[in-house]
């Protein structure tokens, strides 16, 4: 199954941050696709909740050096 969650990022300063933060989510294993855009500070991801949870994906981007948090 797909779910698709909505995230905002703050930290983001840089063109290249979003190519790194879509990248770490990408190799996390259970997501499928990740879009992040830097102009509204928001990202979007489609998982499969039966391989990984909105809280190690948000660890994932803070371990990374930026703060995230899950709009619902
Ligand atoms: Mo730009 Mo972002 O130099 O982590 S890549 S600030």
């Amino acid at each position: 199954s797909t779910l698709v969650g909505q995230f905002t990022i703050s930290g983001m300063t840089c063109a290249a941050c979003v190519n790194s933060i879509e990248g770490i989510l990408l190799d996390l294993v259970g997501v499928k696709k990740a879009v992040v855009a830097l102009a509204t500070s928001l990202g979007e991801v489609e998982y499969d909740p039966n391989m990984i949870g909105k809280d190690e994906i948000v660890t994932a981007i803070e371990d990374a050096g930026f703060e995230a948090s899950f709009l619902q």
